[in-house]
């Protein structure tokens, strides 16, 4: 099967769409107001600003301290990295009997509450990522206050999808320095290195890893039917990516030692911005989240135990604190792209929406290591003369691939990158570049990806997919292609 313009009938009439403007009419129009608080809301800051740099010298010198408490002590390192996942070369109830023997005490009923609960990276709800990360980046602030005797501190957050080259993907040097007297702590052999020479970590990366436009325009905080909301954007989408961009499989990259590296405290600070941002821009958190009434236990200072709900963490301001920048609204531009996976989905947004779906493969693939064709069909009624790229005199009609059901069974350390591209098309287009596809790096996850032609092309029947992966571990995934306009 084959996409083409059909000269012989001219070109295809495609309406303008108004679905943009819809889009981007409902969020704006909410007009939040900025953070009020009566009490003045501690600021977290840019990892790479002045207060930044100040916070991070405290931040190292409580990791130290930290890390030399005891594996037993609810304020020490070990602790912490437990709470999100437990050591994955043995399990939560083994080093619970290597820590505090059998004999019950209140710091192992404790453990056995707190430790291994992080979410969502095990099958729970998707939409307790946010919230349950928030609360624990949360409580940890607080025990580095504790720990560092600063009780203006603040974790600051690493500004990845920074403009600024030297900060796009690039990790503040202060973590970068095992043998600083000041900064040592915050180094981590388990790193890419990329990651730890200082250079983008997206470096070798297609398309653009660091553009989190997608998710920033979603409209939905909770993924509805195969719409992806939110939360879901974020946790598989840029909050996956830099794991596996900056750490090995005993580091960032596998859930199980991510906590350990003092680089995620600064990443879940910018990952909670973004969520933030979000709710600034217009974005509504759920009003009838019954699964948000789930609570969970953390360690809190004194070595305490506290419950949390996870609607208690709605609002950073509602916890006190707020962040020295936002990320502002998405753009108009961006969120033609966004729109994709409704269409994906087969939900028409508006009645405005004249997009269609003009093929898709009729069955899913399994990646592999090398390229995977998939043959595209036309749909029954769909135009011949399709405009499948860009037209100056009509630069809102778009082609774009969406590919569904992204799902990765790997471990979580498989960085999984597909790329695409017309593989049987006329040599000229043979290199027609399209925005690269990164499936998330967390198991068990489905995803929807969309890829944009970004040079004329004028006929496809093929598609060519392939992975990628920063290890050898076994990974598969099925991927079903969908072209649209
Ligand atoms: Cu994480």
């Amino acid at each position: 099967m084959k996409l083409h313009p059909d000269n012989r009938n001219g070109p295809a009439s495609i309406d303008r769409r108004n679905l943009i403007k819809a889009l981007v009419a409902a969020p704006l129009a909410c007009g939040l107001p900025m953070v009020a608080s009566a009490s003045t809301p501690l600021v977290r800051y840019d990892a790479a600003s002045a207060a930044g740099r100040e916070m991070l010298a405290i931040y190292a010198d409580a990791v130290t301290r930290m890390q030399a408490l005891g594996d037993n002590n609810p304020m020490g390192w070990l602790w912490q990295w437990y709470e999100h996942f437990v050591d994955g070369t043995t399990s939560k109830s083994a080093e619970i009997t290597r820590i505090f023997g059998s004999a019950p005490s209140a710091a192992r009923t404790l453990a056995g509450q707190t430790w291994d609960t992080c979410q969502s990276h095990s099958g729970q709800n998707a939409n307790n990522f946010l919230p349950w990360h928030r609360l624990f980046v949360w409580y940890f602030e607080r025990i580095v206050r504790q720990v560092s005797g600063r009780a203006d501190f603040t974790l600051p957050y690493w500004d990845y999808t920074s403009s600024d080259p030297a900060k796009r993907g690039v990790l503040p040097p202060q973590f970068l320095m095992p043998t600083d007297p000041v900064f040592h702590s915050l180094y981590r052999p388990e790193r890419t290195s990329l990651a730890n020479n200082g250079l983008p970590i997206q470096k070798y990366q297609p398309g653009d890893p660091m553009d989190i436009s997608a998710a920033m325009a979603k409209a939905n905080y909770s993924t509805i039917g195969s719409v992806q909301g939110f939360c879901r954007a974020i946790d598989s989408g840029i909050h996956g990516r830099i794991h596996v961009l900056v750490g090995t499989s005993k580091g960032m990259g596998s859930v199980p030692y991510a906590a350990r590296d003092p680089l995620f405290w600064v990443h879940h600070s910018n990952i909670d911005r973004m969520w933030t941002s979000w709710n600034r821009n217009g974005g509504q958190n759920p009003t009838t989240a019954t699964w948000a009434t789930k609570a969970f236990v953390f360690a809190d200072t004194n070595g305490s135990g506290a419950t949390r709900k996870l609607n208690s963490a709605f609002s950073a301001s509602s916890l006190g604190y707020a962040y020295d920048s936002y990320i502002p609204p998405t753009s108009s531009s961006y969120l033609t792209a966004t729109s994709a996976p409704a269409l994906a989905s087969g939900l028409s947004t508006t009645a405005a929406d004249r997009r269609q779906t003009l093929a898709r493969a009729a069955a899913g693939a399994t990646l592999g290591a090398g390229p995977v064709s998939v043959q595209l069909a036309r749909l029954a009624g769909a135009p011949r003369a399709a405009v499948l790229g860009l037209d100056p005199a009509h630069p809102q009609r778009h082609a774009y691939l969406v590919l569904k059901d992204l799902h990765a069974w790997g471990q979580p350390e498989c960085c999984t990158t597909s790329t695409c591209g017309p593989a049987m098309a006329p040599a000229r287009w043979a290199k027609t570049p399209m925005s690269a596809t990164s499936i998330s790096s967390m198991p068990n996850s489905t995803t929807t990806a969309v890829a944009r032609w970004t040079k004329h092309w004028a006929r496809i029947s093929t598609v060519s997919m392939s992975r990628r992966s920063c290890d050898a571990s076994p990974m598969r995934a099925a991927a079903r292609a969908t072209a649209c306009w």
